[in-house]
């Protein structure tokens, strides 16, 4: 197996999450999104050029969603849902508020179209950025607030919401979000980032890491 990263791609650190949860040890093949590596051969594998892409055997998976279920199905334990169909609901309704909401808008490629082709400065890109964060993760407080624990984001049990949040507040932070209005979301992410699987999976510990 290999897993096709970039250090600081937050949907590849999703994805590294999820296989040191399940213990599986893939090869790490790292893309440069800083040189345009994505935009190179890896098209070839990725036709989005978008990083995560995961090589099982023949086969390469795309979207890290994707990619997290698939390993979820091959590999149940420990489990990334909670078991009950309302309680799955809710975990994927916090993880798309990150995954589907807040991280496309922020992605590398409109942030360049933003800087390109809208002539927007630095300031108004980091603007753009905090905005959808701090949009999403208020619904994200409110959303934990009915259903999270003070330790994971559902419950009491860690889940692809919790994939989902910890890259998600790494990206926060680089672009000097103001996280106080949400200190739930803030207690969360320093719990589970304690636990082995996320320690392990951090940008900067990654061999690719400048
Ligand atoms: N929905 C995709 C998004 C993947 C994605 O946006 N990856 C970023 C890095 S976190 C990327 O490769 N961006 C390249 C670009 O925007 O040109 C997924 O979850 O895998």
């Amino acid at each position: 197996m290999t897993l096709y990263t970039y250090f600081r791609s937050s949907a590849s650190f999703r994805v590294r999450i999820a296989l040191n949860l399940k213990g599986i040890d893939a090869d790490q093949h790292a893309v440069s999104l800083l040189k345009g590596d994505h935009r190179k051969d890896f098209l070839s594998l990725n036709p989005q050029g978008f990083l995560p892409a995961y090589r099982d055997g023949d086969a390469v998976l795309t979207q890290s969603m994707a990619i997290i279920d698939y390993l979820e199905d091959c590999h149940p334990h420990p489990p990334l849902y909670p078991e009950t169909p309302l309680a799955r609901a809710r975990v994927r309704a916090m993880a798309q508020v990150i995954a589907c909401d807040i991280h496309p808008l922020n992605n590398l490629r409109v942030l360049k179209y933003l800087k390109g082709e809208l002539g927007l400065d630095q300031d108004g890109i980091n603007q753009w950025y905090r905005h959808w964060i701090m949009e999403g993760f208020a619904a994200l407080e409110a959303m934990v607030a009915d259903h999270g624990g003070t330790q994971y984001c559902f419950g009491e049990q860690v889940s692809v919401a919790d994939l989902c949040l910890v890259p998600q507040m790494w990206n926060a932070r680089r672009f000097e979000t103001d996280l106080s209005p949400y200190p739930r979301l803030v207690a969360i992410d320093a719990h589970v980032s304690t636990l082995d699987a996320f320690a392990k999976a951090m940008p900067e510990v990654q061999p690719d890491a400048l």
